[in-house]
Parts: structure tokens; sequence; C-alpha cells
């Protein structure tokens, strides 16, 4: 199967974390793409995803699977099921929506990137921008204060910290996080011991 990814994507480095810790890296072709918002990628569009969103995953038979979720719930399954997202009970269902504030605040801070880097100057909205970083900021503020999700074995959610938090060192790295969130800071380190953590860091732009 082929990975479709971008080295700086949050959400490639998701499922990127994921392969390694599910053993399945080696399964996996790696293909470098780049996608921004009003640029064409016409091939992309058309062959892979209509919405032009990375990272997409191209199995053996041609399917393809889209969203980095549901590329990392795939993986699990072949790895056996319940590993990084729990089979059932409570646990499931608290792991599924944590990762889905994960995914929300990538999203937010994505938005704050594209608002920056993308949108011409003239045609830029702080207060958007400002509500946008707000919501990832209040992300990391739930996340601090709920340890318990740090303490069991890792999971999706933990993997989606992961992510947020490199990204906010790769794209707004003077918003000090570390010294609001001292936990935030312990569990980053403690995940940055992993090799699949360490080695999927976003290259120096
Ligand atoms: N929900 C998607 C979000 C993926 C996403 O937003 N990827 C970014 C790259 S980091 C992208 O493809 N952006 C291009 C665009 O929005 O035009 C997922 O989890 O895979």
């Amino acid at each position: 199967m082929k990975l479709v990814f971008s080295p700086s994507s949050p959400f490639a480095r998701k499922v990127r974390i994921a392969a390694i810790e599910l053993g399945l890296i080696g399964k996996i072709e790696f293909i470098s793409a780049k996608v921004v918002p009003g640029e064409a990628n016409d091939d992309y569009v058309r062959d892979v995803n209509p919405v032009k969103k990375l990272p997409a995953l191209i199995l053996d038979n041609g399917d393809v699977i889209v969203d980095s979720y549901v590329i990392v719930e795939y993986l699990d399954e072949l790895a056996g099921g319940g590993k990084l997202i729990p089979a059932s009970g409570p646990s499931r269902w608290r792991v599924k929506s944590d990762h889905s504030i994960t995914q929300g605040m990538l999203d937010s801070m994505l938005l704050c990137r594209y608002e920056k880097a993308v949108r011409p100057e003239a045609l830029r909205w702080q207060g958007w921008s400002d509500d946008h970083w707000n919501r990832a900021w209040q992300g990391m503020t739930r996340f601090e204060n709920r340890p318990d999700v740090f303490s069991g074995p890792l999971d999706v959610a933990q993997i989606g910290i992961v992510c947020v938090l490199g990204y906010a060192d790769f794209r707004f790295a003077d918003c000090g996080w570390r010294k609001a969130f001292p936990k935030l800071a312990a569990f980053n380190e403690k995940m940055m011991q992993r090799e699949s953590v360490k080695i999927s860091v976003p290259p120096p732009a």
C-alpha cells in the first residue's frame, strides 16, 4: 500500500507514528506530495481525494482510504484490532472523543497557518485567526487538566496530542505552550523517547 503524505503534515505524522507502532511501516510505500489551498492539484483531486487533503492511503487493490483517523483505524484492524483504538467499552469512546478534540485542534491550527502563509495580507481577518488559535489553546488546557489521558497504554488520542504539540513547535514556535502547560511538556518529552515519535518530527521549514 502507498501513503500519500507530506513530511510537514501533522495528520500524516499521526499515520506514520501509528504505522511504526503497529509494526506495519515496512508494508507502506511513501509518496511525498504537496497540497495547498488556492493551488491546483488536479491529478490528486481526480484520482485520490476530491477534497484535496493529505494523507491518503492507496491500497494494493486501488481502493483509497482518506482521513488520518480512518487510516489509523484501518491499520489498527490490519494489526489485529484494538491496539491504538480500544475495541469496545467506555475507553473506546473516551479515546475516540479525545482524538476528535486533537483533530479539531489541528484543523484550527492549520487554518491559522494558511491565514498567515497563504491568504493575501489585505484579506486577512485577525479576529478569525485569534478564534481558531484559541480553540487549539483551549484544547491544550483541556488535556493539561486531564492527565489520565496520558497514563494508559499508547492510543490514537495520545498520538494526536503529540502531533498537535509537534505542529505547535513547527509553525508556532513562540506560542509558549511548554511554559503554559508543564504536564503536556512532560508528556511530550516522554513520547519523544519513542522512535516513531522522534523520527517523524517535521523537518525544519
Ligand atoms: N481530516 C483530515 C485533515 C487533513 C488535512 O487537513 N491535511 C492538510 C495537510 S496537513 C491538507 O491536506 N491541506 C490541504 C488543503 O486543505 O487544501 C485528516 O485527518 O486526514
